[in-house]
């Protein structure tokens, strides 16, 4: 049994067939807590960022685009994210997602209801869910600033920056 965190996003296809609701709602049956959450128009650099792993699979290119949400047009073109904590987050958290492939996926979990391959073969599988700890803190480091979660999870130091431009309410 441990404290862990880790990154759940829902992807673009979860927005445009408005499973935000359904999606946090399954979710919440594993009682975790949410330290962080936020919309994100995903960067192509985000994206490979996101997926390094993967840069060598043919599957990749349409990955990418699939992220990034561009295919599916305006005001759908991001994700949601969130960083969860909790005892044995991820496990639960993955058991709720499902498996990879949308159908090989137990029809209950996330990706076996609402997920589906596309005929270009791309796994149009609704969330993204962190693999294990490592990969989580890469990735939760990679999505948030510290600022932007309500939990020290990770040790951070203090830089100043100048002449850095920040928008600001005005
Ligand atoms: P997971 O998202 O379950 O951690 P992964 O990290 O192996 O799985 O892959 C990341 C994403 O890449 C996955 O959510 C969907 C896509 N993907 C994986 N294998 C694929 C395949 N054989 N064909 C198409 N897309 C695939
Ligand atoms: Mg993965």
């Amino acid at each position: 049994m441990a404290i862990e965190q880790l990154l759940i996003l829902i992807k673009p296809d979860g927005i445009k067939k408005s499973l935000t609701g359904n999606i946090l709602t399954k979710l919440s049956e594993a009682r975790m807590v949410i330290i962080g959450a936020k919309a994100v128009r995903v960067s192509r650099d985000l994206a490979e960022a996101h997926y390094y792993h993967l840069k060598d699979k043919p599957f990749f290119g349409g990955l990418i685009d699939y992220i990034q949400g561009e295919v599916y047009g305006k005001p759908w073109d991001r994700v949601l994210a969130f960083v969860y904590r909790g005892e044995d987050a991820i496990s639960k958290m993955r058991k709720i997602a499902g498996e990879t492939n949308p159908e090989e996926a137990d029809p209950v979990s996330i990706r076996g209801a609402y997920g589906r391959i596309t005929t270009k073969g791309v796994y149009e599988n609704v969330v993204h869910c962190s693999s294990d700890p490592s990969e989580a803190e890469r990735e939760i480091k990679l999505w948030f600033k510290p600022e932007e979660i309500v939990k020290r999870i990770y040790p951070v130091k203090k830089i100043i920056i100048e002449k850095e431009e920040k928008a600001v309410w005005a």
